[in-house]
């Protein structure tokens, strides 16, 4: 009997994502970290693309290694675990920011203390994502809105309404970000404000905030995904801490593959 090799089966590559997300540049030094993964390859395409591999693979009970994160639907639809990281290339848990332009809290502090305020768990997170697969975000962003008054109430309490002001909130474009920025902007709206949504690769996140075109975002993965863009601009914004606390990245396989490290894979 032949024993399966699971490296030489995925062709030594690893599924990868968008090249200007902050997992890939995790991905691409968790191959340099490893000696086990010294000449893997990296395919750097898309999200799509990674989650339409994915798909094929568990259909055929193939083997197949993504660069992964949570909160995604990919862990709902799919029986998935993460490759235990011994050497903590991707981070751990993790939580994701607002980061605000310097001057905002003078110039419209009722947006400043809403953002200040807005916090949600994954399971939030994750009804506007699932929502989402049917409707348009700022559609399913508007309905988790209506279902949860209350804590929208306690981010907006005492908050005095404004008339028509302009805020541009610079965003990833991944389906997290889509939906912490469109409730974002629906509680906006509600109180006056006329919002604007950007979506931009991180670092071109980061430099918006940082030289004031942009308002603020609700994006940024702290602290391995984003900290080395985070650590570029740090001083140059202000950080109003989480709004998600329970992120996480790194690399993801099927629960039907035999293996539980990436110090395991075979060289
Ligand atoms: N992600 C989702 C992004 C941030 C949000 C993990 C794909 C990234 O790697 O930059």
């Amino acid at each position: 009997e032949q024993t399966t090799n699971i490296s030489e089966e995925i062709d030594y590559t690893i599924t990868g994502i968008e090249p200007g997300a902050g997992l890939t540049q995790a991905t691409d030094n968790a191959l340099t970290e490893y000696e086990n993964l010294a000449g893997w390859e990296h395919e750097k395409a898309s999200t799509a693309a990674m989650l339409t591999a994915l798909g094929d693979a568990i259909d055929n009970e193939e083997p197949i290694i993504v660069a992964g994160w949570s909160p995604h639907y990919k862990f709902a639809k799919y029986d998935l675990k993460y490759l235990e990281d011994p050497k903590g290339v991707f981070g751990e848990v993790e939580h994701i920011a607002t980061i605000v332009r310097k001057g905002l809290k003078e110039d419209m502090p009722e947006a400043y203390t809403i953002l200040d305020r807005l916090q949600w768990e994954p399971a939030d997170m994750e009804s506007v994502m699932l929502a989402a697969q049917e409707m348009e975000f700022e559609e399913a962003a508007q309905q988790w809105v209506d279902e949860n008054q209350d804590t929208v109430a306690e981010w907006t309490e005492g908050v005095e309404p404004v008339d028509g002001t302009s805020i541009e909130l610079v965003l990833t474009p991944w389906d997290t970000e889509r939906s912490s920025a469109n409730v974002a902007k629906v509680v906006l709206e509600q109180q006056g404000f006329d919002v604007t949504l950007t979506p931009v690769d991180p670092s071109i996140m980061f430099e918006a905030i940082a030289t004031g075109d942009g308002d603020a975002s609700l994006a940024p993965w702290m602290p391995a995904t984003h900290g080395a863009f985070y650590e570029e601009h740090e001083g140059d914004f202000e950080d109003l801490g989480e709004n998600l606390v329970g992120a996480r990245i790194g690399l993801v396989v099927p629960s039907y593959m035999d293996i539980d490290s990436i110090e395991d894979l075979e060289p």
